[in-house]
């Protein structure tokens, strides 16, 4: 039980607001999960999945409407309008909580309230953040004792006089006397949604839904939208990237986190199995980084999660078998489909259908005659971060890795090439801010097949005005020298032909891309200057072993002038939309880009 008096009046306030059946205090033990797996398997709220084939794996439906992230319920209700930004959806704090007391009022009646006490990072980093999370989901319990350090231990570091970033979390479903969920996944009507951040009180509301990153608030929530904020008043960086460690034939290491927006991969970087004799990568984690100056002058990163909450469509023994491996045992699986067996099944799992199947939604799904996908195209797993056979000795050090690279990037189609090279930190802030990408599945709110610009991938996690937050990348590079500071790249893997093929292969084949940036980072390669930064000379990348033609490389690495004047169109209209907020030094990385194109 917890000694902290802050945390205790805490949890009393939150049981006498949504006036639950009982308190329960989650210790993070195998008992507990254990107990609540066999609890939800009893309801019919989830599956025990093959002992045989998937050792202690359970398997969830949640409810159809209830799938994704909600962009359009989710909030940054600062004090003032302004400093949201105009990228995030912004209700005046007070007026919104008296919205969301009026619905957590009586909201737990009938079922229990878990508190979860969770540490984003190793307990004890100079870098991690404890946060308590009060919810009335067990399914939200038990990812959240993968997702994070959670339970006795974090208490016991939290003390009595520890600092917390309270989470309170409902799906919004209260229970009448001896009613049950009926094997049904609970959660509010869409328009009862909602995921609010305050950042000036540090406290996260989530209302209505039990899916991933509305209701697992350790992850978007605080890993990414509060601690952003945070990270601004005390000089770091909270970021939407994957850490990787690249070792070359010589047993040297680098350090690389990359940023690329949801569904583009992240996860297959961080786990890539390099197609080039004798290197090495590993797996640091695969969504996020809190990353700090040391004493040295280096940025040192660490994974504040310490699981996968990955997407498996796609997923296979192909494309990622580092994951596949890491997900065959004491995985939650979201929304994927089962065989007759009580196997997993989705799209791009590397075979067909074993026979028919029940779909995500419940239903029978035949391969032969379905018109719909088996699996939703977000459909989840959930797995230990220490199962993936490429985790690197080094993944939950306190002190974090040195960060040597830095990579942004999208789905670019055309336009951009297949790898360049910033000019320095500030040209990289520029190369940060214009990141864009096409619309997937990941956000349930937006049009697939669109372009968005996506600055850092972090649109839909900035808390604070994103104009500001340009600023504070700008100001983070004067506090070391251009030496010590990582290197800036932007890659795409997704540049098609005019003909609309794939001119890349992509996954393993990823680490000739790597490959270079190492190469640039030893000072080992020459590259071309052009307008838009450094691009690999005609051989620069190592393609040796693939079957690629000598003009699909060069189309890869072409910069067109009249493609990047339209597009220098396209940022000026990006960038109106922060108004006087935008970086004056930003306009100036984009005027000289204008420039340096119209002279080439
Ligand atoms: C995620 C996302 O779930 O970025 O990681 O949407
Ligand atoms: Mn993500």
């Amino acid at each position: 039980m917890a000694s902290n008096q802050k945390l205790l009046n805490w949890v009393k306030e939150c049981s006498e607001l949504c006036q639950p059946l009982t308190v329960e205090w989650v210790d993070g033990s195998k008992e507990e999960s254990d107990r609540l797996t066999k609890l939800m398997v009893k309801e019919g709220l989830a599956t025990a999945l093959n002992p045989q084939k998937l050792p202690n794996c359970i398997h969830f439906r949640s409810d159809p409407s209830d799938v994704a992230r909600v962009e359009n319920r989710t909030y940054i209700a600062s004090r003032s309008k302004d400093e949201a930004g105009p990228t995030n959806n912004w209700i005046d704090p007070d007026e919104l909580k008296g919205v969301m007391k009026g619905l957590y009022k009586g909201c737990m009646k009938g079922r229990t309230m878990y508190v979860i006490p969770f540490s984003m990072g190793p307990i004890g980093s100079p870098i991690s953040k404890i946060g308590v999370e009060i919810t009335d989901s067990p399914y939200v319990v038990l990812n959240m004792g993968i997702m994070t350090r959670m339970g006795t231990k974090v208490l016991e570091a939290l003390g009595e006089n520890g600092e917390f970033i309270p989470c309170l979390h409902s799906i919004g479903k209260p229970l009448a006397e001896g009613e049950s969920d009926g094997g049904k996944w609970p959660c509010a009507p869409i328009e009862q949604k909602y995921i609010s951040h305050f950042p000036e009180d540090r406290t996260i509301w989530s209302y209505g839904s039990g899916y991933g990153g509305n209701a697992l608030l350790g992850k978007k929530c605080l890993a990414l939208r509060i601690a952003s904020a945070i990270a601004r008043d005390e000089g770091w960086l909270a970021e939407h990237m994957l850490i990787l460690c690249i070792t070359s034939p010589e047993g040297k290491k680098k350090y690389v986190a990359a940023a690329f927006p949801s569904a583009c991969g992240k996860t297959n970087l961080a786990m890539l199995i390099p197609t080039i004799p004798g290197w090495k990568v590993e797996t640091i984690g695969d969504d996020i980084a809190w990353m700090k100056f040391g004493k040295d002058g280096r940025l040192y990163a660490i994974n504040p999660e310490a699981g996968f909450f990955g997407v498996a469509p796609g997923t296979s023994m192909d494309s990622n078998p580092n994951a596949m491996k890491a997900i065959s045992k004491n995985t939650i699986y979201t929304n994927v489909a089962l065989t007759a067996d009580n196997d997993v099944w989705w799209e791009g799992i590397g075979c067909d259908a074993p026979g028919k199947l029940t779909d995500w939604t419940g239903k029978e799904w035949d391969m032969a005659t379905a018109t719909k996908p088996a699996a939703h195209p977000n459909a989840r797993f959930t797995a230990p971060a220490h199962q993936c056979p490429a985790i690197a000795r080094e993944w939950d050090n306190p002190e974090g890795v040195p960060i040597s690279a830095i990579l942004f990037g999208g789905r670019r189609p055309s336009t951009v090439p297949l790898i360049h090279e910033a000019y320095n930190w500030e040209h990289g802030v520029f190369m940060g801010s214009i990141v864009g990408s096409e619309v997937t599945a990941a956000a349930l709110d937006l049009k697939a097949g669109t372009i968005r610009r996506d600055p850092f991938a972090m649109l839909p996690f900035c808390g604070y005005h994103m104009g500001d937050y340009f600023q504070h990348w700008i100001n983070m590079g004067k506090k070391s020298s251009e030496d010590k500071l990582p290197k800036i790249f932007f890659v795409n893997w997704f540049r098609k032909s005019s003909d609309g093929k794939w001119l890349w292969p992509g996954y393993g084949d990823n680490s000739r891309v790597l490959k270079w940036i190492f190469q640039r980072l030893e000072g080992q390669v020459k590259a071309k200057e052009t307008a838009i930064g450094f691009v690999p000379d005609a051989n620069g990348i190592d393609t040796q072993g693939l079957n690629i033609s000598g003009s699909n490389m060069q189309e890869l690495l072409n910069v067109n002038k009249e493609e990047w004047l339209k597009e220098v169109e396209s940022i000026k209209e990006h960038y109106n939309k922060f108004g006087n907020r935008l970086p004056a030094k930003l306009w100036e990385e984009l005027g000289a880009l204008e420039s340096r194109l119209k002279k080439a």
